[in-house]
């Protein structure tokens, strides 16, 4: 695919990591409105051999959120159709084809923490920052920000960036919940790519109900959770694949789990 802005580059054995690079870094990897939807075409074109991805930004940092040049051209209706856009966009990620991960550095902001928030893992280097400056700029998320932020933070941990600007380092990000992984700066794309790697070994269906089912089981109520939990369960292992895996391990041919 052709975007000027968003590259991607096919990886790994059997061609199974898809690499979407941000490649705005003259402009921090601001978002405009056609990156935003090259964002989309690349989770909805995804070629058929990849089983998972990883999501980084060109230069000294991840995105600077929004792209602040084209919001004054909105009106109120047109700002919601934006806003729309970006809930497609951002959908596509987290309930795409494959696993996302995303590897951070720099500025992670507004709308650039909103994009990482739709990613499965969340990888940050040293050098990671994280900012929600609509605040102070006068305007609200509006790319799920809302929605997904507060499943890594709580309410109130955003609402304290909203309202007082502040930033979180790297160190910080990682232990309240904004990334999974903390690494040296400029390794956050080494560790990204070999944790998709290993993502990919997964069955494909693990992978798709991973993404698919736990975070909506997460909003169902305990008893329908118990409920599509038995259902993904069964389609899970009834899989050829999952017979083979399972199979594999009671005949010394897989590997155990390792101590950490
Ligand atoms: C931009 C943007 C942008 C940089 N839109 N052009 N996001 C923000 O409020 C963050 C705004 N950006 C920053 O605070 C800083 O740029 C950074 C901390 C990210 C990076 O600082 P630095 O010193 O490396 O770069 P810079 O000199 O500030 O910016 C370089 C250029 O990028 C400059 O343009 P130039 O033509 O003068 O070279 C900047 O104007 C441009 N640039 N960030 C447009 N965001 C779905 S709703 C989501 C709502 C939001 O995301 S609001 C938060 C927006």
């Amino acid at each position: 695919m052709k975007s000027k802005d968003l590259s991607i580059e096919i990886r790994g054995e059997q061609q199974a990591v898809a690499i979407v690079r941000l490649t705005r870094p003259a402009k921090r990897n601001a978002l405009n409105d056609g990156l935003v939807e090259a964002i989309r075409k690349a989770f909805e074109n995804m070629p058929a051999t990849v089983r998972a991805a990883v999501i980084d930004g060109e230069g000294e940092h991840f995105c600077a959120g929004l792209d602040l040049s084209e919001l004054s051209e909105r009106d109120a209706g047109q700002g919601m159709l934006h806003s729309r856009a970006w809930h497609v966009a951002l959908e596509r990620v987290q309930y795409g084809p494959v696993p996302v991960v995303a590897a951070l550095h720099g500025a992670v902001v507004g709308g650039g923490l909103e994009l990482a928030s739709a990613c499965h893992i969340r990888v940050a280097d040293d050098s990671t920052f994280y900012a929600l400056p609509e605040g102070s700029r006068g305007i609200f998320v509006g790319g799920g920000g809302s929605v997904r932020i507060p499943r890594l933070i709580g309410v109130s941990r955003m609402t304290d960036m909203m309202l007082t600007g502040r930033v979180y380092n790297a160190a910080d990000g990682e232990r309240i919940g904004l990334a999974q992984y903390l690494v040296p700066t400029g390794t956050a794309f080494d560790k990204a790519f070999e944790l998709a790697q290993r993502i990919a070994q997964n069955a494909p269906l693990t992978n798709y109900s991973l993404m698919h089912a736990l975070p909506r089981i997460a909003e169902q109520p305990a008893d329908h959770g118990f409920m599509t939990e038995a259902l993904m369960s069964a389609i899970a292992q009834s899989a050829p694949e999952a017979k083979s895996r399972v199979r594999a391990f009671l005949e010394g041919r897989a590997a155990k789990v390792q101590k950490a």
